[in-house]
């Protein structure tokens, strides 16, 4: 790995929001893409926490400082993911589902969708379903993640509180998150899943035909 990546990594692993902070600045004065940045140092150091969390290495405080670091990167590098060129080609409310506190994923996919020219009406996290319904009718899609197994079910639950609102034709709902799969996205009536925020952009582009 790239010298400078291979800091940044171990700044998110170590909880160090400053030497991210510098470094990132640095990496991207030598021109490094934000996407290179993102994905080849920052991702990968999240995954890395979620691994030594599984095997009783971290623990939730260890969890919160990473994410602290991570979220301190992301801030920098939003700026760079935006395109001034590119107008605004629809309205995409993002939110964690219910019970679900996650959100640099989901913040990650608004960023992604914001710099290809969406709108964003950011829910945040722990979004009731009557919530979703409430926007349906002002956005064309509807992007839920959700990081636990345990919350997955929130996203059914909010697309029968559409059927039962007679909203649902009126939005196309999105879905993501690690532990959810196209299959599960098809089993509960959502227009599609993504695996990354990359993909969620272009799923939605392909939803709304811009
Ligand atoms: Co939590 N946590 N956590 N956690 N946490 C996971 C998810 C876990 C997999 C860790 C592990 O065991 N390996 C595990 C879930 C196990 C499971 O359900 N099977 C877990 C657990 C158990 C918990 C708690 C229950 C721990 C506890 O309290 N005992 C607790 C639950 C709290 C709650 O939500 N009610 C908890 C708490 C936390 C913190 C608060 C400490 C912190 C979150 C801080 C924050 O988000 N502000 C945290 C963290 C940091 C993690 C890990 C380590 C990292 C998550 C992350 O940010 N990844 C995570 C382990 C892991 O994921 N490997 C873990 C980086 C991010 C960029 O990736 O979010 O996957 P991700 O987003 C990706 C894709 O999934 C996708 O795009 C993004 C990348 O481009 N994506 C979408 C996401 N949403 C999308 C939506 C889309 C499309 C794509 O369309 C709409």
């Amino acid at each position: 790995m790239d010298p400078i990546l291979q800091e940044i990594y171990d700044g998110i692993l170590n909880g160090e929001s400053k030497t991210v902070e510098t470094k990132i600045r640095a990496a991207l004065e030598s021109k490094m893409s934000p996407k290179k940045i993102l994905d080849q140092s920052m991702v990968s150091a999240m995954a890395e926490v979620g691994r030594r969390f599984e095997i009783g290495e971290y623990f939730v405080p260890e969890m919160l400082i990473s994410a602290r670091a991570m979220q301190v990167g992301m801030a920098i590098l939003k700026p760079q993911l935006m395109d001034a060129n590119v107008a605004a080609s629809g309205k995409v409310a993002v939110g964690t589902v219910k019970g679900d506190l996650h959100d640099i994923g989901k913040n990650l996919v608004a960023m992604m969708l914001e710099g290809a020219g969406f709108e964003i009406h950011d829910l945040g996290t722990d979004v009731d379903p009557e919530m979703f319904v409430a926007v349906a009718d002002h956005v064309d899609v509807l992007a839920l993640s959700a990081l636990l197994t345990t919350t997955m079910p929130k996203m059914k639950d909010t697309i029968d509180a559409l059927k039962s609102a007679g909203k649902r034709d009126k939005v196309k709902v999105i879905i993501g998150g690690a532990p959810v799969t196209e299959t599960y996205a098809r089993q509960i009536g959502a227009d599609g899943s993504a695996p990354d925020a990359s993909r969620a952009v272009s799923i939605t582009k392909t939803l709304l035909g811009t």
